[in-house]
């Protein structure tokens, strides 16, 4: 079809209020609005869809499956306005019909289903699967309730939910075809050898389609979501018996499977629930690929030939036993051709060192609830085992180092293991990561296999993180880089080297970086009526709330500012302006303290008048995609602070490099690869490498050293822990920085901190020398595209090729 015009979209967004949504156009609200022009969106993309979907079948193209118990989209519509080239139509069609098209676009709820990097990765990795036209396929669950709504009562977090489906109108595309059965618990069988699975519990996985389409039209791939429904309405039994609460409350058991998101801290409490959705997810899609796979092809046999599924962390690491059940016990193949194939087509993304998110599962927990799979890791394990001890090389240590069940604990399943031994290949997320994965965690499993191990960088999309996040940035670049379109090319970027130093460059891009400081401050101004300088630096953090990433380095640092500029205040100071958004986890009682320390120490110095706005401390409340959106495009300055060691990779530094901020950070996950490709000047690294980190640690760490002999940390922690910030409770922050541990020497970071603040002010008053730097880190990013990171995982992962032009003709 061709490109419809803006008369053509208007009819059509008229058409679906009236007729699909039975609203009068007089009386519609602007929510209603928003529905009517979705569905007209919709239309398009369906369209792309339909035809992608033919296409591989026509074509028997082999398929990626991504499998991922969380995926932070953002908002949908002006996504799908831009990727399929129609935003300027929906803009106009709204003039015609007299309605403020931003409002209009405001109106959608952004689903936050999932916590956070890992998450968004998943959603950016989608968006470059379906642009580089690769025959891919996610598989997530439908939250009913995503993540949390923070807001920040008298400086604390307070946790309301999130009903991101209440207002909700048919976007997605209801599956009533496709229902799968999961089962759980009962015993297993002997039935004449055969092993048989007598399950007593039944719930239903119902699909819901999310249609995903990439950048420049024709292609369009499916998210496909699930929702657990019980699995008999109610028990028939107890309604006869005249018990109706009895008889609908095993009903809503069944549907808490999908209810709820799980916050990343999770407690021991509710994982049992956590345990039944890892495994509905996986049940659910492994069945849905081997129903898909024997609809196109004879045998299935041939599976790992034709779908490699990834597996995003362990969350769905089950789907490696779940896909031995069904080849053995309803395929009938034999064991180790059914193990071949698993290990052909699994695939296994780590993306984190930190040893409290590695997940295990009680040896009982998984007996009651999958016996069957229980026996399946047994057999995998023996099979695993025998093989090692039969080569010889290893010793009984190293042996019951890497069997899948860990004795020391309790017998616990390593679901870690699982995933490496079920896998032929395990990636980290960045260089420095994928090592340290090698000669840390996964160090014994490195020397048996060497050749699984590799790295895929993590990459952002560029479409939403500065097409649809920075509409001054599009135009500039549009209007510089010419011919090849960077949305798809983010390495023509690097064309902006040369006048990275041109005057009327630099003021050309100093108005883009106006703009998207004036658009926040005026968020911030009616949000929380705080007015804040747009002169001055925007130095920003944003991220989930952890110790790890230390929130809490940062706010040492505005206190030592404040306590500077209060000792000597004719000094030429360099106006900033700090910014926080993050959600804690609700049970993460030390990060919910943090949020009150920045929102104590804002309101201390916001309200202190000699402070003259020196200083603005500004925490945002309910970070989302939505305010990252709003936040990137405007901070000069990101803080990426963690502990070398700690941050896997982080994929906000290539967001806001993208648009034009510096860095300033740790030797620490993608901070490396980013130094590397924008060189010193322009990227401003602190603090101990990871080897210093581990130095210290092994020498015995003295936070109370640093403390004693530096004035300015000292005056720093004693304000924190003596209650300067709280004097209404003056205790409130005396077990904060905890002096006596500091796990993630802050003390040790401080100085070296401190003092390259100190150059970056430097640096930011010739403004010259800065905008040059902000240029020179967006022209050098674009090795961050997500689009280069999938082109990685299909090459050397996945062995999947992109639907060709021959195959899918463009659309538009
Ligand atoms: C763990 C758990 C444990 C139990 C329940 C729910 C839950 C949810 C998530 C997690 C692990 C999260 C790991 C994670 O988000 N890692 C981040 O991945 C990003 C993408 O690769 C990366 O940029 C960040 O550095 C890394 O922290």
């Amino acid at each position: 079809m061709p490109k419809p015009d803006a008369e053509t979209i208007r009819k059509s967004i008229v058409y679906k209020l009236i007729f699909i949504l039975g609203i009068d156009p007089k009386d519609a609200t602007e929510h209603q609005w928003l529905n009517a022009a979705m569905l007209a969106a919709r239309d398009l993309i369906a369209e792309d869809f339909l035809k992608t979907r033919r296409a591989h079948i026509d074509n028997g193209k082999r398929m990626v499956y991504y499998l991922s118990m969380e995926f932070l989209l953002g908002r949908a519509f002006v996504n799908a306005l831009i990727n399929e080239g129609v935003y300027a139509e929906f803009e106009e069609a709204f003039k015609q019909l007299g309605k403020e098209f931003s409002d209009i676009c405001e109106e959608e709820q952004d689903p936050g289903l999932g916590n956070g990097g890992l998450g968004r990765l998943a959603a950016c990795f989608l968006d470059s699967l379906a642009t580089l036209r690769i025959p891919a396929m996610g598989y997530g669950i439908r939250y009913q309730y995503g993540m949390f709504k923070q807001e920040i009562v008298d400086g604390q977090q307070v946790e309301k939910p999130d009903l991101w489906l209440d207002q909700d109108l048919a976007w997605q595309f209801a599956r009533p075809n496709k229902q799968y059965s999961i089962k759980f618990g009962g015993n297993v069988q002997n039935d004449n050898g055969k092993k048989a699975w007598h399950p007593n519990e039944e719930v239903s996985a119902w699909a819901y389609d999310e249609i995903i389409p990439g950048y420049g039209g024709s292609v369009a791939n499916p998210l496909r979501l699930w929702t657990a429904h019980a699995g008999n309405l109610f028990d028939l039994d107890d309604f006869n018996k005249g018990d109706y609460h009895s008889a609908v409350r095993a009903q809503n058991s069944d549907e808490n499977i999908t209810r709820v998101l799980y916050p990343n801290d999770s407690t021991d409490s509710g994982k049992e629930l956590r345990l039944k959705q890892e495994y509905f997810l996986v049940s659910a899609s492994v069945q849905d690929i081997v129903a898909r796979h024997k609809c196109r092809f004879p045998d299935i046999r041939t599976l790992a030939d034709e779908a490699a599924i990834h597996l995003n962390d362990t969350h769905p690491v089950l789907a490696i036993p779940e896909l031995m059940r069904i080849l053995i016990d309803e395929e009938g193949i034999e064991w180790t051709e059914a193990w071949n194939m698993c290990c052909k087509i699994f695939s296994y993304t780590n993306h984190t060192l930190m040893s409290e998110a590695l997940e295990t599962w009680p040896v009982d927990l998984m007996n009651r609830l999958l016996p069957r799979h229980l026996d399946i890791i047994y057999e995998i394990n023996a099979y695993f085992l025998n093989a090692l001890r039969a080569g010889g090389n290893f010793d009984d240590d190293f042996i019951s180092r890497v069997s899948i069940i860990d004795e020391s604990h309790g017998r616990r399943i390593r679901m870690g293991w699982l995933a490496v031994i079920g896998s032929h290949k395990i990636n980290g997320v960045a260089k420095i990561h994928s090592d340290l994965m090698v000669n840390t965690i996964f160090a014994d499993f490195a020397k048996i296999f060497p050749e699984r191990f590799t790295n895929v960088t993590n990459g952002v999309t560029p479409r939403r993180w500065i097409n649809i996040a920075n509409p001054e940035l599009t135009a500039f670049l549009d209007k510089h880089l010419g011919e090849q379109d960077w949305r798809l090319h983010l390495d023509n970027l690097t064309k902006l080297n040369k006048s990275a130093a041109d005057a009327k460059v630099q003021a050309k891009f100093s108005a883009v970086k106006k703009a998207a400081k004036a658009r926040l401050a005026k968020y911030i101004e009616t949000e929380l009526g705080i007015t804040v300088n747009t002169d001055a630096l925007f130095d920003v953090q944003i991220k989930r709330i952890h110790e790890y990433k230390r929130q809490a380095l940062n706010v040492m640092h505005i206190i030592d500012r404040y306590n500077k500029i209060l000792e000597n205040p004719d000094a030429d100071w360099q106006p900033r302006v700090f910014i926080f958004a993050g959600k804690a986890a609700s049970a993460y009682y030390m990060a919910k303290k943090i949020i009150r320390l920045i929102n104590d120490v804002a309101r201390t110095i916001n309200n202190d008048t000699r402070i003259r706005d020196l200083i603005k401390v500004v925490y945002i409340p309910n970070y989302s995609v939505s305010l990252a959106q709003i936040i990137i495009p405007a901070a000069d300055l990101h803080e990426q602070i963690s502990l070398a060691g700690t941050e896997a990779s982080g994929t906000s530094n290539m967001k806001f490099a993208l648009n034009g901020a510096i860095c300033i950070g740790t030797l620490d996950g993608a901070n490396v690869e980013i130094l590397e490709k924008v060189g010193a000047d322009h990227c401003y690294i602190f603090g101990n490498t990871v080897e210093q980190v581990e130095e210290i640690r092994r020498k015995g760490y003295d936070p109370l050293g640093y403390i004693e002999r530096d004035h300015d940390l000292r005056r720093v922690v004693n304000q924190i822990s003596q209650g300067t910030f709280s004097p209404e409770e003056p205790a409130r922050y005396n077990d904060v920085l905890q002096p006596y541990g500091d796990f993630y020497q802050l003390m040790a970071d401080f100085r070296s901190y401190i003092d390259t603040q100190a150059k970056v002010d430097a640096h930011y008053a010739d403004q010259a020398a800065w905008r040059k730097s902000a240029l020179i880190n967006i022209a050098n990013m674009g090795f961050f595209s997500s689009d280069r990171s999938i082109a990685e995982y299909c090459r050397n992962i996945w062995y999947i090729e992109p639907l060709s032009e021959q195959e899918l003709p463009a659309s538009r």
